[in-house]
């Protein structure tokens, strides 16, 4: 019975929703419905009424930018499970779930009225500094809560065996981050050339590089330690002065905890190349997001020590050793993964508006090639990177 709405459609389905058409207010023929789809996967429209507005999302059987792309629908489940499993510790960071209908693959949520997405918040120099403090916490509790580390593991696991089946988008990530910016030929790929042509190649005839990504494929899908939002790219992120909102969790999976950071660290690096007045304040950024997340999860690891839920046999004694040793396992995905990112942003499929600030062809080819390089740089690297002076080093 799935059907994907038109407006009039979502209309007609919002007044049949007693709570949702409350929450509207005022008569349906009335409400405002505007299409918002931004992303290249959903179509997304927010209503409003004359009381309140409300955020919908639809899965589309196929990828939005390209129709010949097909798709299962399933990924909006996924986000509505992800909404759900956060909501008890970042509630206030994420949109309300409002409503999910598992037949026409539809998330109804709060609508973020007057928030903007960080990427282009970033891209017109409005965003207001500390903004990274906020996703260090937001990662710090989602990793240690849905961990083994605070529940007992037979609670965590029904919810990894669940998640481990969004294949569609766990391939999405497989294919366009961890594999094709490497291969020769592949018809996803695409970059300035022929500026770019010389450095490409080299990355895809670099027998060590392809190792190195190949270690990265096997924490990617085999280290299910936290529930990742799977996509946390600044265009993931929405902020209201210092109110700061993660969205679009449909990439979400049990992996390694530095994915999700490294992908964030990885897209402020970007930033910072493509607009150089902005690469200071990247840089406090990323030191800022790190050392909240590494307060938030020493408290919360910290305050788990006694409890009769977990596993845990540390203690106050040698839970700071044990700390110092997660954070730089941790840094070392980072490291990894955010050069994955920074490559698969300036070659793969999916490229970032953020290279559109260069102020000419040969400053952007300037900062794509110094994006291939440090990314290149932080994926042969990452095992010897274990801190985050470490990483901003490799700059
Ligand atoms: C076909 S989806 C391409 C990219 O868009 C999403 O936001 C993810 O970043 C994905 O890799
Ligand atoms: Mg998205």
């Amino acid at each position: 019975d799935y059907r994907t709405l038109a407006p009039e459609d979502l209309r007609a389905y919002l007044a049949a929703q007693p709570s949702l058409a409350e929450k509207l207010g005022g008569s349906p023929s009335d409400w405002a419905i505007r299409e918002v789809s931004d992303g290249n996967l959903n179509n997304v429209y927010l209503v409003s009424g004359s009381f309140g507005g409300v955020c919908c999302k639809q899965s589309l059987p196929h990828v939005r930018v390209d129709p010949s792309w097909r798709m299962p629908l399933d990924r909006a489940a996924f986000e509505a499970r992800y909404l759900r499993c956060i909501t008890p510790y970042v509630g206030h960071q994420i949109p309300k779930l409002l409503h999910y209908d598992d037949v026409l693959f539809l998330i109804v949520m709060e609508s973020l009225t007057g928030y903007q997405v960080l990427r282009g918040a970033l891209n017109e120099g409005i965003a207001q500094p500390g903004f990274s403090a906020r996703i260090g916490e937001y990662l710090g509790h989602t990793a240690f809560h849905t961990s083994w580390l605070a529940r007992r593991f037979e609670d965590v696991a029904p919810e990894m065996a669940a998640f481990s089946h969004n294949h569609a988008l766990i391939r999405i990530t497989v294919d366009l981050i961890l594999t094709d910016p490497y291969r020769k030929g592949c018809s996803r790929n695409h970059w300035l050339a022929p500026e770019l042509d010389d450095l490409v190649e080299a990355l895809q005839s670099d027998k060590a590089l392809h190792v190195a990504v190949g270690h990265l494929q096997e924490r990617f899908l085999s280290a299910p330690e936290a529930l990742l939002h799977g996509d946390l790219h600044t265009g993931s992120i929405m902020l209201r002065g210092d109110d700061v909102r993660v969205i679009d969790g449909e990439f979400a999976l049990y992996g390694p905890v530095g994915f999700d950071a490294g992908l964030y660290i990885g897209n402020l690096l970007l930033h910072g190349l493509a607009c150089p007045e902005h690469a200071d304040w990247m840089r406090d950024e990323i030191i800022e997001f790190w050392r909240a997340y590494k307060t938030i999860y020493s408290e919360q690891r910290r305050a788990y020590l006694n409890h009769g839920d977990v596993q845990s046999l540390l203690d106050e004694n040698t839970l700071p050793r044990e700390l110092t040793r997660s954070f730089h396992g941790f840094m070392k995905d980072i490291a990894g993964f955010a050069g994955v990112e920074m490559i698969r942003r300036t070659i793969g499929y999916a490229q970032i508006s953020d290279y559109d600030r260069c102020v000419d062809r040969p400053a952007r080819a300037d900062a794509m090639r110094d994006a291939l390089q440090v990314g290149r740089s932080l994926i042969l690297e990452a095992r010897q990177i274990e801190t985050v002076e470490g990483l901003l080093a490799m700059l």
